[in-house]
């Protein structure tokens, strides 16, 4: 807004009008823009900046899943962002509190939203219990500015602000994170997405109505604690998207025939294969920047490796209530289904009451599958996120962590992120039952006559020699 005040005094001819204008603000303006703060894990509405956007052509914002974007001041030709880094409590869903450390309020912090040649100034105040620093992940800029401690930068000390400066140069899909004690600080939540829109039309860069953001992130928290265990590699059992899990995390909604963009980040441990039911999508872009047309192919799963970015798009063609998640099976699960031990087939009966003498709360898990458990109410120590919950309209989903839902209606109104409730499906397009018993026999043709002489099948497996006995 300072810098369209002072292009109309300036274009008003008034060189000295202009000139008391810009002190006026520079002496009204704080020499530190204002943190701004979030208490919500709500989506929230895209974030339109006042006034004026920046280098750039308008923009369609993005909407960050569960997450918000960063408003800016504009000082002197130059966006100005307020970052703090601190101990934040998140809701990772409805009731589970997760102690972590954020930015501004929550983890992830906020996405930075900006348009090619901004000039952009970053504060970052640091109130954790150790120094930290931000590394801008995927951006072209001075070597000082890339926020390695130690190597680019001393540290961010506890209480202390540093101030970053750089040009948004290349449009794209970035992230940011801290390159201090970062094995502690990323398992503790501290990320943030960036997004950086073209300033004019790009040739592999495609106007989308629906611009969607989100990191994929990890949690190692113990039934019934709050705290993360910071330590843990791999066998992280809250999996999430900007740390929120299924039911907690947001559906995408499009209207019918809308172009969807949906840029993903990797800041786990593992690789996440990335799947949208419904429609073909197209990898448009990496942290690299917009891929050739020519390295496209239609996918429904795409792999997001550790600490890269993906842009997936596609045409919301298909209504309906499309499952969103990522594929490996695991990591849509909650924090009851690591190290059970698989009772499929076990017979129980018998046991039940002679295990409850000695155990009381002893109880049977698991023998016809795990599927119980998401029906089962279970107590569960407080604040513990079950393995298995969220509920359709048929039902328990049977899911928990990476797992939403793209949500696609033709009465959708263009720009309405909220959320259209339960598609109703047209008559006679649903699976249904089938009574078997009524169901004509099947014809089928006879065998082949080769096959009736074949003896039943038998095979002796021997094992070579010196192979190891498990
Ligand atoms: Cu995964």
């Amino acid at each position: 807004m300072t810098n369209a005040l002072n292009r109309r005094h300036f274009f008003a001819g008034a060189a000295a009008t202009a000139v008391a204008a810009a002190s006026v603000s520079r002496v009204a303006l704080a020499a530190i823009p204002e943190a701004v703060q979030q208490t919500s894990a709500d989506t929230a509405a895209p974030w339109t900046p006042p006034g004026v956007t920046g280098a750039g052509r308008p923009y369609n914002p993005v909407v960050t899943l569960n997450g918000w974007t960063l408003p800016w001041r504009m000082k002197d030709g130059v966006k100005e962002f307020h970052l703090v880094a601190e101990p934040v409590v998140r809701e990772m869903a409805p009731g589970f509190l997760v102690n972590m450390w954020g930015y501004n309020g929550q983890s992830p912090g906020p996405t930075i939203e900006v348009v090619e040649g901004d000039r952009v100034r970053l504060y970052v105040t640091n109130r954790l219990p150790e120094h930290t620093t931000i590394h801008w992940h995927g951006q072209r800029l001075p070597n000082g500015m890339d926020g390695v401690g130690g190597l680019n930068q001393p540290q961010i000390p506890v209480g202390k602000t540093f101030v970053y400066e750089f040009t948004a140069r290349r449009p794209g899909t970035f992230m940011y994170h801290p390159h201090a004690d970062e094995m502690t600080q990323m398992a503790m939540g501290m990320m943030g997405f960036w997004v950086t829109h073209p300033k004019q039309k790009h040739p592999l860069i495609e106007d989308v109505q629906r611009d969607y953001c989100f990191l994929l992130n990890a949690f190692d928290v113990e039934p019934g604690s709050r705290t993360p265990q910071v330590n843990t590699m791999l066998d992280q059992n809250i999996w999430a998207w900007n740390s929120r899990v299924f039911p907690g995390i947001t559906p995408l909604v499009a209207r019918l025939g809308e172009r969807v963009r949906v840029r993903v980040g990797n800041l786990t441990m593992t690789n996440h294969p990335i799947h949208i039911h419904g429609i073909e999508f197209e990898v448009t872009g990496t942290d690299g920047g917009p891929t050739p047309r020519g390295s496209r192919w239609p996918e429904v799963t795409t792999d997001v490796a550790v600490g890269q970015m993906r842009q997936l798009e596609f045409i919301a063609d298909e209504p309906g209530d499309w499952a969103m998640h990522c594929h490996k099976s695991h990591h849509t699960m909650g924090a009851m289904g690591h190290g059970v031990p698989t009772m499929i087939g076990v017979d129980h009966s018998g046991l039940v009451k002679p295990m409850q003498r000695a155990v009381p709360d002893y109880m049977v898990m698991g023998e016809r599958g795990m599927a119980d458990m998401g029906e089962m109410q279970m107590e569960l120590p407080a604040n513990t996120f079950p393995m298995m919950t969220g509920t359709g309209p048929y039902g328990p989903i049977e899911m928990g962590g990476m797992f939403t839902t793209l949500k696609v209606r033709a009465e959708q109104k263009t720009g309405d992120y909220s959320d259209p409730g339960v598609y109703k499906m047209p008559p006679g397009t649903q699976a249904r039952l089938v009574e078997t018993g009524s169901a004509p026999t099947a014809t089928r043709p006879a065998p082949a006559a080769t096959s009736t002489t074949t003896p039943p099948t038998s095979a002796t497996v021997r094992k070579p020699a010196g192979g190891h006995q498990h």
